[in-house]
């Protein structure tokens, strides 16, 4: 007889989302990236609420009518955990968790977990810990006394790789220090190579976009490697750099890392600036979109601010992927290049868009 093999169910966490809504405008957006965020972070979403900023509460962000109708939701639907589309203040998380009687997460907490989850690399693992701290260290005292739904497990707790999340202010400010420290000695490192290969004459060009654009898939195929490329957000935390050939033996350097998203939170802008400054320090940014994304435009405007913000060069090409999902033909500017990964068939009329971008 066989053996019985007991294969444990991985059980989503199940999730309702609220939104609060800035500008009517842009609720499907942020319906769509939402929802997307918490599918990245394997979460199920049960329901979406919503409602406009204007009736904004400092206690518990919504209103006490959207409070009591999420809590009856929650009495006939039981869900793990609230996300919050917003950034909260320690005492909000908390008033929110003892009033619904719920694990809670805001969207800075969301990103920083999805992080947590795809950090492989060291220096990756190094960057997303001290996301982390910070974030706690600012949110604590308040955060503390909420019936110990803080430090708990799961989505929003998890640590990146074996470590486990520190809930003690001294050993936070400490470890902090220490990581900062780790970070800085990161950039040393990448600063000397960088000067080693602008000696050598070698250019850097690095992969930017928005998350999910098909920047990885992109890497592999110029490069011929094979990294992690996932339908998920965040798939991409470590930054991985290989030889780009050109032609007649001609190489540059190409960059890949992480994806921008709206609201990219400060502290993790802060933590990963050892990985932003590779992505500002590049002679060439190949700004990708997914132009089958029904708001590419916007992920566009999204991605220049931060490259911008970060003080990226202004060299830079943007590169239209996903062209075989295109129902109908659409207009293509100036340094913009169609492509697709799927249907390969001009590799190498993209490297000598390259090329010429990094000649001039
Ligand atoms: N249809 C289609 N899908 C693509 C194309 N390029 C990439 N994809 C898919 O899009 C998804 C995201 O691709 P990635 O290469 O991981 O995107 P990324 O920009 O590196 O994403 P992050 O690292 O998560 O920020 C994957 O499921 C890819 O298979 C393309 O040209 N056409
Ligand atoms: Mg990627």
């Amino acid at each position: 007889m066989g053996k019985m093999i007991q294969v444990k169910e991985e059980q989503k966490e199940r999730v309702v989302i609220f939104c609060p809504i800035e500008n009517d405008k842009e609720k499907a957006y942020q319906f769509a990236e939402i929802s997307r965020l918490c599918f990245s972070a394997d979460m199920e979403v049960v329901k979406i609420f919503s409602q406009s900023i204007d009736a904004f509460n400092r206690r518990t962000i919504m209103g006490v009518g959207k409070l009591a109708e999420i809590k009856e939701f929650l009495k006939e639907n039981p869900c793990d955990c609230l996300v919050v589309d917003y950034q909260l203040t320690g005492s909000q998380l908390r008033n929110l968790s003892d009033e619904l009687e719920i694990k809670v997460l805001d969207r800075i907490l969301l990103i920083i977990d999805i992080f947590a989850l795809n950090a492989k690399s060291s220096e990756g693992k190094i960057e997303v810990k001290l996301a982390q701290d910070r974030y706690l260290l600012t949110r604590l005292s308040s955060m503390q006394g909420s019936q110990g739904r803080f430090g708990g497990s799961g989505a929003g707790m998890r640590g990146p790789g074996e470590t486990k999340l520190e809930l003690d202010r001294r050993k936070l400010e400490k470890e902090i220090l220490l990581l900062e420290k780790e970070i800085e000695k990161i950039k040393n490192s990448r600063r000397q190579n960088k000067v080693l290969r602008e000696k050598n004459g070698i250019k850097n060009v690095v992969l930017g976009g928005y998350t999910n654009a098909g920047k990885s898939s992109i890497f592999n195929l110029l490069t011929k490697e094979k990294i992690y490329a996932d339908d998920k957000l965040f798939a991409t935390l470590d930054t991985t750099s290989r030889r780009m050939y050109l032609e007649d033996g001609q190489f540059c350097l190409l960059i890949d890392t992480v994806g921008f998203i709206s609201k990219l939170p400060h502290e993790l802008v802060e933590s990963f600036s050892a990985t932003l400054e590779e992505v500002a320090g590049a002679d060439l940014v190949l700004h990708v979109v997914d132009i089958a994304d029904e708001f590419y435009k916007k992920n566009i405007e999204i991605t220049n601010k931060i490259l911008d913000d970060i003080g990226a060069t202004k060299n830079r090409i943007v590169i239209l992927n996903k062209s075989d999902l295109l129902t109908k033909p659409i207009e293509i500017e100036d340094r913009q290049i169609l492509f697709s990964t799927k249907k390969k068939d001009n590799v190498d009329k993209l490297k000598s868009f390259i090329k010429q971008a990094l000649d001039e």
